[in-house]
């Protein structure tokens, strides 16, 4: 971790009720898969959630009403921070692994596809933000590979009980343009990079470098209220129209 903290956009993805046997006693709240994510503007791209099927997650009593699920050390920050029901005490509800959350789904703020699932992500870190990830892969290097693994694996599917319609039917979506890279960057950077899988770990920090600045600096939107404006001025529009909304908080670790 840097000397300086990191401030993250919690995305809350609203898991759609009837909740699975497991999460019955949820029943009657709202509960969120919340991601942390740096790029906001992007989520008009989502096509799934990643979850690290091995990783120890909870759902965790953000107020009266609504539950977060995450990793137990951000419910732990997010204490700290002013959402626990209990002032700064996490009080999990119920204990869950990624394994539990694969195949949920969730209706994700400003997303085009109205339903989007949870699907395993290997290279999760569970000490980094909540331990989920909103999954954009037309933007972000990481997303399109493991996404990539998904759909052209069958195997990789089968070892996590994901069932074909939940990834098959969701393709990348074009949402911001950069002159140098057209409308997919990360799709372009990893064909140029020729990546074969999400296992390259440092051509991906190459890539992710690369289509990161880009699409910061050069970017412009191509769907949503702001199309055709720069990233760069339409980010933080986009991050606090998300915060007034009720969709997303602020998080910073
Ligand atoms: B970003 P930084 Cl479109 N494990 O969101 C692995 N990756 C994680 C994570 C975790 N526990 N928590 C967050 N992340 C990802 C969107 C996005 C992101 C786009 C493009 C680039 C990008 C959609 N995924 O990040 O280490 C999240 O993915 C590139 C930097 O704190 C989050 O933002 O710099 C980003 O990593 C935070 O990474």
């Amino acid at each position: 971790e840097g000397v300086q903290p990191q401030e993250y956009t919690l995305i809350k993805m609203e898991v759609v009720s009837p909740f699975p046997e497991k999460f019955k006693v949820l029943e009657g709240k709202k509960v969120y898969l919340a991601a942390a994510t740096l790029r906001p503007e992007t989520m008009y791209g989502q096509t799934n959630a990643w979850v690290k099927p091995d990783g120890n997650y909870g759902a965790f009593e953000i107020n009266e009403t609504e539950v977060f699920v995450v990793a137990h050390r951000a419910a732990l920050n997010l204490a700290y921070q002013n959402h626990s029901r209990v002032p700064q005490k996490p009080n999990c509800l119920l204990e869950l692994t990624g394994q539990d959350l694969i195949g949920l789904p969730l209706k994700s703020p400003l997303s085009l596809n109205e339903i989007i699932y949870a699907l395993p992500m290997l290279s999760i870190l569970m000490d980094k933000g909540t331990g989920v990830v909103t999954s954009v892969p037309s933007d972000a290097p990481d997303d399109y590979m493991a996404l990539h693994d998904l759909k052209s694996k069958p195997a990789f599917r089968e070892k996590f009980g994901v069932r074909d319609e939940w990834v098959l039917p969701f393709e990348v979506l074009p949402i911001i343009n950069i002159e140098e890279f057209g409308n997919k960057c990360a799709e372009t950077v990893c064909l140029q990079m020729k990546i074969k899988s999400q296992n390259e770990k440092e051509k991906l920090a190459e890539a992710k470098k690369l289509t990161y600045l880009k699409g910061f600096t050069d970017g412009t939107m191509i769907v949503g209220e702001f199309s055709g404006k720069k990233v760069q001025e339409v980010k933080p529009l986009i991050k606090r129209k998300l915060l007034e909304a009720g969709q997303a908080i602020i998080y910073s670790e």
